[in-house]
């Protein structure tokens, strides 16, 4: 299996209605930072000037920075399907996507790369947002209590003991598995991170003979932040309940 997280890294970063929050600096250090990382900025209909940002941003590091314009809003995991396969063809060993407002702070590329170099047979890595002692983890507490309930639905739903299952950092192996799993559009407008995890199980169950837990990796981030600007709503919640019963029917098929 192929090695070095950061040696040939294609980050999708989904971007709507960002101009205000998309904070370049922030960009520009983790290139300087992580050599052998590429970005690719989705922008997804935005109303605002995001096309312009992430244009005049891409134009300061053209060989690394790539955009991709969806005419019209088609929502998070449109723009990341659509954004991941665009880095597949690109030819990254690795690619994976980065909320555009940086609650993971890009630092934990680090982390990422021990935690794939520790597990040799890691074919995703997902960001995990555990309250700990020592950590900054920086969470609205309605947000905490609710994501949590969500969190442990997800879990069931997949059977699979994932603690954190939108975390938006996830970094996955550019293979076949990977692909055929991002060729249909996803059911789920808010939770295709919980379809996308459950089509890779399914895809690995059927190529390899076992199920997520040898190949998923969550790596328990250092600091995490909630940032201000968010454009989930708490009636998205109860969507993301009705979404995930959607998503265990399918399993069943
Ligand atoms: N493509 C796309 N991205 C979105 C949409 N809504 C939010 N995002 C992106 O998803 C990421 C997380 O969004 P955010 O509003 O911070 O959600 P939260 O952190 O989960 O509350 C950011 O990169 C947003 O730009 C959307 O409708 N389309
Ligand atoms: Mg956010």
């Amino acid at each position: 299996m192929s090695r070095g997280l950061l040696d040939a890294l294609t980050l999708v970063v989904p971007c709507y209605n960002e101009a205000r929050r998309f904070d370049a600096g922030r960009f520009t250090a983790a290139l300087a930072r992580f050599p052998g990382l590429q970005l690719l900025l989705v922008n997804d209909g935005s109303s605002d000037a995001t096309e312009a940002v992430i244009e005049a941003f891409a134009a300061t590091s053209a060989e690394r920075v790539r955009t991709l314009s969806l005419g019209e809003n088609r929502g998070k995991a449109e723009a990341v399907r659509a954004g991941l396969l665009a880095a597949m063809d690109g030819g990254a060993a690795w690619v994976g996507f980065w909320d555009a407002d940086l609650a993971t702070p890009f630092e934990a590329l680090e982390e990422f790369s021990v935690a794939a170099a520790r597990h040799d047979e890691a074919r995703a890595l997902i960001g995990s947002r555990v309250r700990l002692l020592g950590r900054e983890i920086d969470r609205n507490p309605v947000r905490h209590v609710l994501g949590r309930l969500f969190a442990t639905a997800a879990s069931v739903t997949l059977d699979l003991p994932v603690y954190d299952t939108q975390c938006g950092a996830k970094i996955f192996l550019a293979d076949e598995t990977l692909r055929s799993a991002l060729q249909e559009p996803f059911a789920s407008r808010w939770i295709f991170d919980v379809e996308l995890l459950q089509r890779l199980d399914v895809g690995w169950l059927r190529t390899t003979g076992r199920r997520a837990t040898a190949y998923l990796v969550e790596v328990p981030l250092l600091a995490w932040q909630d940032v201000k600007g968010s454009s989930v709503r708490g009636r998205d919640f109860l969507r993301a309940g009705a979404e995930l019963a959607v998503i265990r029917s399918r399993r069943n098929r």
